[in-house]
């Protein structure tokens, strides 16, 4: 496809697949040759998901709409790249997260850096957002898992509670979701505290009110943490937005318009 590029970048060895999709009225060739200047948004699908999903071709396409260049990745154990799914860990992820946006810095089109992620995708955007807070313009948290490290701390994931002073060697939660105790001790670990703290720029929190997954109050206690964070609620959607998908994306449109200095139509 000439406004796409599929490609590996790596992380100490470890293969991260991505894609780099360019808006429709640009080609590949002319912002990666010529000296074309675009806004680049990192997008990063959740636990068990990846760049392929219905929720993140739209997210993808939006900002590509909007003049947007989208580099999506797939984090370890996750799609087409490397690792395997029960040993993934929010540390892991951090890493391939660093390196992608280590990548997007050596692309010479890219203007700003924008990162944006879903539920497990959308606690790594506030982690790195609060790693390379001074690379990135802006955080847009899709209804993020925020309340993992928490949970995680108080013995409880995937709905199966455990002792969290003896970490067990796995959680089994059926349908081949099968987590490792690396995964739990990783994550007791993360301070999101800390990581809200640490991010200044603006920050667009996008949720679904009807969340099983992820319940919608986790957001609004995030949102008045950010110093510049607006919450758009999906009234009565779901983890995946399977009923108002239109309202996520025009949330991210306005919000990617705004950013850049332009007003919705
Ligand atoms: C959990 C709740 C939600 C959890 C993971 C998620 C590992 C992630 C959801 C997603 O990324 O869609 O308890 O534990």
């Amino acid at each position: 496809m000439r406004n796409r590029r599929e490609f590996y970048i790596s992380d100490d060895g470890i293969r991260i697949h991505a894609k780099l999709d360019f808006p429709e009225n640009t080609c590949a060739e002319e912002c990666l040759e010529e000296s074309c200047k675009l806004p680049l948004m990192i997008l990063i699908h959740g636990f068990t998901g990846d760049m392929e999903e219905r929720h993140i071709v739209a997210v993808q396409r939006t900002a590509n709409q909007v003049g947007f260049a989208v580099l999506r990745a797939e984090m370890y154990g996750h799609g087409m790249s490397g690792g395997a799914f029960c040993d993934h860990t929010l540390f892991k992820w951090m890493s391939n997260a660093m390196a992608v946006i280590d990548y997007a810095r050596t692309l010479d089109f890219v203007s700003d850096l924008y990162l944006c992620g879903h539920s497990q995708g959308g606690l790594l955007t506030m982690l790195a957002g609060a790693m390379e807070s001074d690379r990135i313009r802006a955080l847009l948290p899709l209804s993020p898992a925020s309340m993992i490290p928490q949970t995680a701390r108080e013995g409880e994931l995937l709905g199966v509670p455990f002792d969290p002073a003896a970490i067990p060697m796995e959680i089994d939660a059926g349908k081949s979701l099968l987590i490792r105790e690396n995964y739990i001790r990783a994550a007791q670990m993360i301070d999101v505290d800390l990581a809200i703290s640490r991010y200044k720029g603006p920050v667009l929190i996008v949720h679904g009110t009807g969340d099983e997954s992820v319940p919608y109050h986790y957001s609004e206690e995030i949102a008045a943490k950010y110093a510049d964070a607006r919450l758009v609620p999906v009234p009565g959607d779901s983890h995946c937005y399977d009923f108002h998908l239109e309202q996520v994306t025009e949330a991210v449109r306005a919000f990617l318009l705004e950013m850049t200095g332009r007003k919705p139509d």
